[in-house]
């Protein structure tokens, strides 16, 4: 039986992010799709509340600590994202392993480095980025266009300063040839791509 494909929406703060994944999830489950929503962080577990404690800034963390704990807060839900996909949903999830490089690397943090904790998680099959023109100039809209999107194998970049409709359609049109099960097994992130000298 074909699996499910993990479609991820990544942006900008303020992009749209939640708002267009809430649409799409609508519409696929209108139009039957077997769809499940996730969000990271995931601020319902141990390593979220932490991360909730850090954004709320009633905490202070080192960034390569809370970089870490981003990243295994992804890692804690790859078990059962995995198994989602093969009983066959579509999973469609806000943020992954995308903004935890973006926004690390937009404090300092080398790239390989900020990367390197992330290889390996399952990959993406769609990586929809809601891209927003003010960010141009900015450390971190160069990151998302530059580093992630040459690196990142199934990277979409959507004009996101659009009306939401217009965004929305968008993003159903690239969406649609990914939703009616996936034959190919889950890919790992940046394991194949030569993306650094560390790996
Ligand atoms: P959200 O729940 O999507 O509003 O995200 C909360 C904030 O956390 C937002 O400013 C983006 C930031 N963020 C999300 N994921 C990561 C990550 O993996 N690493 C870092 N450093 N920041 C992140």
């Amino acid at each position: 039986m074909a699996r499910g494909a993990f479609i991820v929406v990544e942006g900008l703060d303020r992009s749209g992010k939640t708002t267009q994944t809430d649409l799409l999830a609508s519409r696929l489950a209108t139009s039957g799709v077997s769809v499940e929503r996730r969000k990271f962080p995931d601020r319902t577990t141990d390593t979220g509340q932490l991360i909730d404690a850090y954004l709320r800034g009633t905490t202070d963390l080192d960034d390569r600590a809370i970089h870490l704990l981003f990243s295994a807060n992804r890692w804690e839900a790859t078990a059962s994202l995995e198994s989602r996909l093969s009983a066959g949903a579509t999973v469609l999830c806000d943020r992954y392993a995308f903004s935890g490089v973006a926004f690390s690397a937009a404090k300092g943090l080398p790239l390989a480095w900020c990367r390197a904790p992330d290889v390996g998680l399952p990959a993406p099959d769609l990586t929809l980025f809601l891209d927003l023109a003010p960010e141009a100039a900015a450390e971190r809209g160069r990151i998302w266009r530059g580093a992630l999107a040459s690196e990142t194998r199934g990277w979409v970049t959507i004009d996101a300063g659009r009306d939401r409709e217009a965004v929305a359609q968008d993003i159903l049109e690239h969406v649609e040839s990914h939703v009616h099960g996936i034959d190919a097994p889950i890919g790992r992130l940046w394991v194949d791509d030569d993306v650094s000298p560390l790996f």
